[in-house]
């Protein structure tokens, strides 16, 4: 590169060409990362044409909400974006077969075209309660590898942990269009430039401070909390006159993509803890499509992801849409609440 062109833009495409000459992805990824970032600028355009393009409120027919595989009423966008991702991804080659919070199984890709060699998952539209309030709502993604000698992928070939994803990101759709990107090389920010509808690379290497005064975690749940998030949060709470000695604020935007978007910014910790209304279930939220992809993110960041118990990258999945309890961000204050659980089971 001659140095006339050392300070151009970055466009995405340009980036993942370059990690592909590094030998760190091949083409059939690059060009998966570039259908999953098109079809999140169509999103985009969707989520930003709010009341204007008919896209608010509940999907369903005849005054009837439809109900995803979850038991949660779906919005219009949640079936709009799920559909913009799958449409996307049929027909390019690189994929074996898709799963998403919004169906049930996964599909493997129609045999009317090639199949690849990559499995994706995503949650197409996250904290879809917010879309009506405009406020910021994103998608998470999880890329794995195809099991060897698997040319039909069911439910059971997800069943991969963390540690084997390839690439993740996630889009939020906020006051910017921003996607941020790992394929387990850093992590990194794309912004939308909406006048040239094209991703640019706008913060490479984000990295994740480990000490944090910053919070996020649903409050109103804290009765139903385990006594180690009790404790826990309740230190925090005591500020500079309890065993922390500092002061805490609190963040809680109930989009874990946006919440996920600030720590990976300016730090901070993000727990959706073990609650009694949630633990039959496991958690709230969902270990292969949102903890995962996520966790990725914040340790490619320098964070720190767990479950309180256990490194999240680690956990072997059972079922593809299993809900699991979150703690992830800055390194230190994760490593502070997983010492209140070992220490509590140890009593
Ligand atoms: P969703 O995938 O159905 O949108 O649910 C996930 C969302 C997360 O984005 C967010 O962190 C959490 O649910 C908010 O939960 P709560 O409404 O309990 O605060
Ligand atoms: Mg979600």
């Amino acid at each position: 590169m001659t140095d006339a062109h050392r300070n151009d833009p970055v466009s995405l495409t340009r980036y993942l060409i370059e990690e592909q000459r590094a030998g760190r992805i091949g083409p059939d990824l690059r060009l998966l990362i570039e259908v999953v970032a098109r079809a999140c600028k169509r999103i985009s355009i969707a989520v930003g044409k709010g009341a204007l393009g008919g896209v608010l409120g509940d999907a369903g027919s005849a005054g009837q909400a439809s109900i995803n595989v979850q038991g949660e009423a779906q919005k219009k966008l949640d079936v709009l974006s799920n559909e913009i991702l799958m449409e996307a991804n049929a027909w390019g080659g690189h994929l074996a077969g898709l799963a998403s919070e919004e169906m049930d199984h996964s599909q493997p890709i129609s045999g009317d075209y090639p199949r690849g060699s990559y499995l994706l998952l995503f949650d197409p539209l996250d904290g879809s309660s917010n879309i009506d309030v405009n406020v910021s709502v994103g998608t998470i993604f999880s890329v794995l590898r195809c099991p060897e000698g698997v040319v039909t992928p069911t439910d059971a070939d997800y069943l991969q942990p963390g540690t084997a994803q390839v690439a993740a990101g996630y889009c939020v759709y906020g006051p910017q269009t921003t996607l941020v990107l790992t394929v387990g090389n850093g992590t990194h920010a794309f912004t939308l430039d909406r006048e040239i509808g094209s991703f640019t690379l706008t913060t490479r290497g984000m990295r994740i401070p480990e000490e944090t005064k910053e919070f996020a975690v649903n409050m109103s749940n804290q009765r139903f909390w385990e006594p180690p998030m009790q404790a826990y949060v309740g230190d925090l709470l005591k500020g500079k006159e309890g065993p922390r000695g500092k002061d805490f604020n609190m963040r809680w935007i109930a989009s874990m993509v946006a919440d996920v978007h600030r720590l990976l910014t300016r730090g901070g910790i993000f727990s959706y803890p073990l609650d009694s209304k949630c633990a039959p279930k496991g958690g709230k939220l969902r270990l292969m499509y949102e903890a995962n992809p996520m966790s990725f993110l914040v340790e490619q960041a320098g964070g720190a992801a767990s479950t309180g118990r256990q490194r999240m990258l680690e956990v072997q999945p059972t079922a593809l849409h299993q809900r699991v309890p979150v703690f992830l961000g800055s390194r230190h204050e994760v490593e502070t609440a997983v010492k209140y659980h070992a220490d509590h089971d140890a009593a």
